[in-house]
């Protein structure tokens, strides 16, 4: 991908910080393509004939790291799919890389990201919106103990990556701990600031 006409702004965020609802509000106001990564996995492991469907469903709910020659593969399908006619194209990719390897492979071999938009929220309020919503879901991983899971595998194996990024200046971190319409208030006031 030409980075000159492709902008690819990471999102990322705690399970349950928010990160698909403030796509879904930025896709609606901007023309960002809105790929999750989580939900791509999702698909993969349910499309019939998947030869990754198992793994995928065994991953997530342990809440690991799918290894990312699946999940790159399927980011970059996806964006080839989604790219306007005219190849200038704005792409949310949410949910990835969530390992320091998987962003350092993205970035070389896919396309370099503009920042990384990052929604801190503390686990006592992703708890409670995960319960919530594993009400009625269907999400194999929206119950107690997967929950705990992928707190852990943020905490040890996510962090890091905003770690990286924030030390080189790429992150935008917005306070996550608020109602959504606050929250996106915020976001696009940071965005404007970083030029979208
Ligand atoms: N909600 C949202 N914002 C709210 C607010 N401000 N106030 C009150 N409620 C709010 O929101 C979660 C819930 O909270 C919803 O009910 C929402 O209405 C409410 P959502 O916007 O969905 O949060 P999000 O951050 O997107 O949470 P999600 O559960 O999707 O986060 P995860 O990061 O856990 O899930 P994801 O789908 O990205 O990944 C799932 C699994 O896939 C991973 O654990 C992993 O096993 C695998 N995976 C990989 O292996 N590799 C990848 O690259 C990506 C995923
Ligand atoms: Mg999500």
């Amino acid at each position: 991908f030409d980075p000159e006409k492709i902008t690819v702004i990471f999102v990322l965020g705690g399970p349950g910080a928010g990160k698909g609802t403030q796509c879904e509000n930025l896709k609606r106001d901007y023309s960002f393509k809105h790929l999750s990564a989580g939900d791509l996995l999702r698909e993969e492991q349910d499309r019939p004939g998947s030869q990754f469907g198992q793994l995928i469903k065994d991953y997530i709910r342990e809440g690991k790291i799918v290894p990312m020659e699946v999940t790159i593969q399927l980011l970059e399908n996806a964006m080839r799919a989604a790219i306007d006619d005219e190849g200038k194209t704005k792409f949310l990719i949410d949910g990835f890389p969530r390992k320091v390897d998987q962003a350092h492979a993205f970035e070389a071999s896919v396309c370099p990201s503009k920042f990384t938009l990052f929604f801190d929220c503390s686990e006592e309020v992703m708890e409670a919106r995960l319960l919530n919503r594993g009400k009625t879901s269907g999400r194999a991983d929206d119950n107690p103990e997967s929950i705990r899971k992928r707190f852990r595998t943020f905490v040890e194996t996510s962090m890091p990556v905003v770690d990286e990024f924030s030390a080189q200046d790429r992150v935008v971190r917005i306070e996550a701990n608020q109602p959504p319409t606050a929250i996106y208030d915020i976001v696009k006031v940071r965005l404007a600031a970083r030029g979208i």
